[in-house]
């Protein structure tokens, strides 16, 4: 048996459902029980370890604790809110997460309510990842009736509220602020930051708002310790990653994995190889809204630091790979036309703009674009990125303007 894979989040004893007793025999529990009895070291042991934002970002966790924990609140109201609404092209992990380990993912919320004495925690989940609905509101009604729940209302000196609310299911609904503006009883439009949601989140109030993986960590750091999950990873990495890899490998799939493992590795080790009888030729990482990594990738380490250093992104950690004889242009074609679909309209660079990208790719696939509109193309690559309230511009234009750059020839492109 391969002991790097699925050792902590998705090791097989860890997957059991909706059921505390069985969470509780299999190691939970003791994450919280350490939070609770030492809450001043919470971040500190976040930031020894290393942690990052599973949500595409990377950014340190702590330091968005941190800033949460220091936030005054007006009505002494705080909130967490967990962000499940996973709806990006080839991501497939929170979902599996809730559906499987709900409770690993309530303790890391329950751990952060303590951290940053948040006496509301909201999951808010995707309206059509059904069994994640139903598993995680039999989870919370477990931990409701536990008494570390009551030893935490007691730390905090008051009652803990902790409620599933569905998103809208729309795309751009996952975007922090825009999970505020839907929590507050908008329409999800993403807004301007700052204020970011530490400082004006739901209902005005500190608002702590960290992806579905990044929670699931949390309890393992506080059980084993900082220095224990550092060595978890490799190369610039930290822990474990959940990577969704999809595409045309023999063996597509959820893979939990030391973060740092090379692109390489993954494909051909975890995914089985290329299906038979072809070729690697890219891949998209999730996203798919970021610079392409090709061939002389291979070897890059799928850590946040390694994969920007390649002028790329790891993402959500989602890889979807193609191979030689798969059009990159039909691939992009249909990734823009989703974020065309999925601009939300506030920003009419953005709706324009990526509506303007789909016609246009979708033009070089049919075969008939012109000189005219290849130039066209570049320069909305050029003056797109950062015109929005959001990062969807900006994601669609880089994804466009890459894979111009990798693949000049089949957008018809002369090359020197
Ligand atoms: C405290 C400060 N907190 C920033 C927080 C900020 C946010 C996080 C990351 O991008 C990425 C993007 C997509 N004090 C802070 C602070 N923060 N400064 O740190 O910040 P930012 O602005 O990079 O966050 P973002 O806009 O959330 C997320 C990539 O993820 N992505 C997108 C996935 C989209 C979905 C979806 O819509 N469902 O999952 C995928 O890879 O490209 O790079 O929390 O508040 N001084």
């Amino acid at each position: 048996m391969n002991t790097e894979l699925n050792q902590i989040l998705l090791h097989p004893s860890r997957l059991v459902g909706a059921d505390l007793p069985a969470w509780l025999q299999v190691g939970g529990g003791a994450g919280l029980r350490n939070a609770l009895a030492h809450p001043d070291q919470i971040i500190n042991t976040l930031e020894a370890a290393g942690l990052g934002g599973m949500g595409g970002a990377g950014f340190p966790t702590h330091r968005k604790w941190q800033a949460m924990a220091e936030a005054p609140s007006d009505n002494g109201d705080r909130y967490i809110v967990c962000n499940a609404n996973e709806d990006e092209p080839g991501t497939f992990k929170d979902c599996y997460l809730l559906e499987h380990t709900p409770h690993q993912v309530l303790e890391g919320a329950l751990i952060a309510a303590v951290a940053t004495r948040a006496n509301h925690v909201i999951m808010y989940i995707n309206p059509h990842l059904s069994e994640s609905l139903a598993n995680t509101r039999a989870a919370i009604a477990q931990w409701q009736q536990h008494e570390l729940f009551k030893q935490i209302e007691q730390y905090l000196g008051k009652p803990l509220s902790v409620n599933v609310v569905e998103s809208s299911g729309r795309y751009i609904g996952g975007e922090e602020t825009a999970v505020i503006s839907w929590l507050n009883g908008g329409f999800p439009f993403p807004q301007f930051k700052p204020p970011y949601p530490f400082q004006k989140g739901v209902a005005g109030a500190p608002t702590l708002l960290n992806n579905t993986e990044t929670f699931a960590n949390v309890p393992h750091i506080l059980r084993e310790g900082a220095d224990w999950y550092r060595a978890l990873g490799r190369a610039n990495g930290v822990g474990t990653k959940l990577y969704s890899l999809s595409g045309d490998v023999l063996n597509p799939g959820l893979y939990e994995l030391p973060m740092g493992i090379t692109l390489r590795e993954l494909i051909d080790v975890y995914g089985g190889g290329m299906l038979e009888g072809r070729a690697f030729k890219a891949v998209f990482t999730g996203g798919p809204s970021n610079t392409l990594l090709t061939a002389k990738d291979l070897d890059v380490p799928l850590d946040f630091v390694s994969v920007k250093e390649r002028h790329s992104s790891l993402g959500t950690g989602a890889m979807i790979v193609i191979s030689e004889g798969t059009s990159v242009v039909r691939k992009v074609a249909e990734y823009i036309q989703f974020f065309a679909d999925n601009s939300c309209g506030q920003c009419p660079p953005c709706k324009g703009g990526t509506f303007q990208l789909a016609r246009l790719v979708e033009r070089v696939d049919n075969g008939i674009s012109t000189d005219e509109d290849l130039r066209a193309l570049q320069n909305l690559v050029n003056i797109m990125p950062g015109g929005g309230r959001c990062g969807l511009i900006t994601g669609a234009a880089t994804v466009v303007a890459s894979s111009m750059r990798v693949f000049p020839i089949e957008f018809g492109l002369a090359t020197e």
